[in-house]
């Protein structure tokens, strides 16, 4: 439930990126706290949803997982249409997944949505031994293209919930508050909710 005062903001949010970058791996660490060193990949896209509560508001996260195959790219419109957040992940030991993940970015921005809170991530930080990304050339990369940047392990955990906490923030800021007739029992097959309850 939320809290008492908070207020509800529901929000489609989008993963973008290359195959095997860890997209999935993200999502399921943040919804189920599980990891698998042989993750399926993944048709066309998958739907999670997650709950996080913040301090000033309550945000339901829509997540959709794309492809990332090529095959699939003409699908991707379907899923970041009306997206209030994107994350876009390449994987920092594979500079092609950097190229890619640009290719994305360029995507979204072509979309006009001035609104999008927009994510650059540079996950596998485990593999740092491997690096293949510098961290100031992702991060002048975002900050040219107005989003932020984080690098995150799914296999460890590291920043997961720090990424879409972050998110959640800049969501809270910038859309309105949203009475609407969501359940919050019924959220589907959410079952952990985060609480977040720094500033
Ligand atoms: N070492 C490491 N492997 C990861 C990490 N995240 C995902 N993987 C692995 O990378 C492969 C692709 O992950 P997946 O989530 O299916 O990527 P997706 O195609 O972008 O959804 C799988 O074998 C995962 O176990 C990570 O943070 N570190
Ligand atoms: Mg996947």
């Amino acid at each position: 439930m939320a809290r008492p005062g908070s207020r509800i903001i529901q929000a489609k949010l989008v993963l973008l990126g290359d195959m095997g970058t860890g997209k999935t791996s993200l999502v399921l660490r943040f919804v189920k706290g599980q990891f698998f060193d042989h993750q399926e990949p993944t048709i066309g896209a998958a739907f999670f949803t997650q709950i996080l509560s913040l301090n000033e508001a309550t945000v339901k996260f829509d997540i959709w997982d794309t492809a990332g195959q090529e095959r699939y790219h003409s699908l991707a419109p379907m899923y970041y249409r009306g997206a209030a957040a994107a994350v876009v992940v390449f994987d920092i030991s594979n500079m092609d997944s950097f190229v890619r993940a640009k290719k994305w970015v360029q995507e979204l921005q072509r979309q006009g949505n001035a609104s999008l809170v927009m994510a650059l991530v540079g996950n596998k930080l485990d593999l740092e031994a491997k690096r293949e990304v510098g961290i100031e050339e992702a991060e002048e990369f975002s900050q040219e293209s107005g989003m932020f940047y984080m690098e995150t392990s799914a296999k460890t955990s590291y920043n997961i919930n720090d990424l879409f906490y972050e998110i959640a923030k800049r969501l809270a800021k910038a859309l309105p508050s949203q009475p609407t007739r969501m359940n919050l029992r019924n959220a589907g097959e959410t079952r952990n909710r985060i609480f977040c309850c720094s500033s």
